[in-house]
């Protein structure tokens, strides 16, 4: 099991791969906000795991292991992003909310939580209710 940190790096690797065709090391430690140096301890250490493999010529490239992972990832994250703006939660809030919960819940709980996103998805009439209630106890 790859830890928080690893999932973060493993999440913006697939983002990276999946936008632009590639992830330098560079882009890498924009997006996380740390020390190129870091990046590359990681890389290492997530090259050892069988998440990924260093090409000289293409770069970073995910193992099938790692683009599974990292999809799944993905999937979680935009999940819990849904999950956040269908109970209410003001936009400015979501992402770094996201980012804060996302690594302490289990798949359980990510199930559960597609299975609330998916019965108000199928009926908008429930998210009206749900938005009626809101706006009473405020
Ligand atoms: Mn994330």
């Amino acid at each position: 099991m790859p830890t928080p940190s690893m999932e973060d790096y493993i999440e913006q690797i697939y983002l990276l791969i999946e936008n632009k065709g590639y992830a330098r090391v560079s882009d890498i430690a924009e997006a996380l906000s740390v020390h190129p140096s870091s990046v590359t301890k990681m890389v290492q250490k997530l090259d050892k795991d069988d998440y990924l493999v260093y090409e000289k010529y293409r770069g970073l490239v995910l193992t099938p292991k790692g683009n599974k992972v990292g999809k799944r990832l993905v999937y979680r994250h935009e999940l819990l992003e849904q999950f956040l703006t269908v109970i209410g939660v003001k936009d400015e809030h979501i992402y770094e909310d996201v980012e804060g919960i996302e690594h302490h819940l289990s798949w359980d709980s990510i199930d559960r939580i597609g299975d609330l996103v998916q019965y108000f998805e199928e009926d908008k009439k429930r998210v009206e209710e749900l938005r009626f209630i809101q706006n009473r106890s405020e």
